[in-house]
């Protein structure tokens, strides 16, 4: 367990803060991989049905920690850095068979703001900004930045966003569509955690197929995407959640959802 991810379960939330507050979350080495640890845990544990990822202080997260073996002018190598810890993330988090609800408390820049589009439901606090902060520094967006961000908001505002390494506010984000929604920054912890517990009480299965499928269309074909409800709704009709959502409708009663795959 480490100091710089607190990891807390709500019922049947997963919250995982980013707790570098003094560096804005800036994400080094323990951080990277108490992530990673933190998303094996969830993806294996049944009892967890949704995760908020969120940030301790201002900040949410302020992207690669720069003072963490970056200075000096010696030869490095940071693909390696990205395959070993970024990437495999932010795989993890797509895949996961299990909504993730992304937080935005504050500033994000850089890898940080690109973590959190890996979320699924993408909310953020008034106080929240946000920039592609890597030509700032000679670098190119990066932990999944050039595929989200066209897909997020277009290619003219993607494009600009990465290459000019401007901030934008938490209203421009909203109206860019890059956020779901913004929630004043008094309340926001609280309205986090409401729509971390609202989906956990979903019907888990048919969220992970949702998140396939999505997943999926970004680089898909129609014909592949009809093939791929196929399946998947075929799937879904013999869950147990299927049969209480329809019982549930018939007897004029609200659905308990179990999240069980059988
Ligand atoms: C930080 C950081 C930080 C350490 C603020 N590190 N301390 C790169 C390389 C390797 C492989 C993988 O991929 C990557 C991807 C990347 O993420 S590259 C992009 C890295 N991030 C940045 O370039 C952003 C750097 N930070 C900033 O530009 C500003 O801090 C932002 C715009 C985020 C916030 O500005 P302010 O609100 O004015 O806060 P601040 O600058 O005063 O920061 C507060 C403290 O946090 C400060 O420390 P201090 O001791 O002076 O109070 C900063 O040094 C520290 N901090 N970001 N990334």
């Amino acid at each position: 367990m480490s100091d710089s991810l607190l990891v807390e379960t709500k019922g049947a939330v997963r919250v995982l803060t980013l707790n570098r507050p003094e560096r804005l979350n800036a994400l080094n080495a323990e951080l990277l991989a108490a992530l990673n640890a933190a998303f094996d845990d969830i993806a294996s544990d049944d009892s967890i049905r949704a995760v908020l990822l969120t940030g301790a202080g201002r900040g949410f997260c302020a992207g690669a920690d720069l003072m963490q073996n970056m200075g000096g002018s010696g030869k490095r190598d940071l693909g390696a850095s990205l395959d070993s810890t970024y990437n495999p993330l932010v795989r993890k988090m797509r895949s996961l068979r299990k909504p993730i609800v992304t937080a935005f408390n504050g500033v994000a820049a850089g890898a940080g703001m690109n973590l959190g589009l890996a979320g699924d439901i993408i909310i953020a606090a008034r106080a929240a900004n946000f920039t592609q902060a890597f030509i700032r520094i000679g670098l190119m967006p990066d932990a999944g930045g050039t595929y989200f961000l066209p897909r997020l908001i277009g290619e003219a505002r993607a494009r600009a966003l990465a290459m000019l390494g401007e901030t934008i506010t938490a209203t421009q984000a909203e109206a860019f569509g890059l956020v779901w929604k913004l929630y004043d920054d008094e309340h926001f912890a609280t309205e986090a955690l409401a729509l971390a517990t609202s989906l956990a009480a979903k019907p888990t299965q048919a969220l992970a197929a949702i998140k396939q499928s999505l997943n999926a269309a970004a680089t898909s074909t129609l014909d592949h995407q009809l093939n791929l409800e196929r399946d998947l709704q075929r799937e879904l009709g013999n869950t147990p959640d299927f049969t209480e959502g329809v019982t549930a409708f018939i007897e004029k009663r609200p659905a308990v959802f179990t999240g069980r795959a059988g």
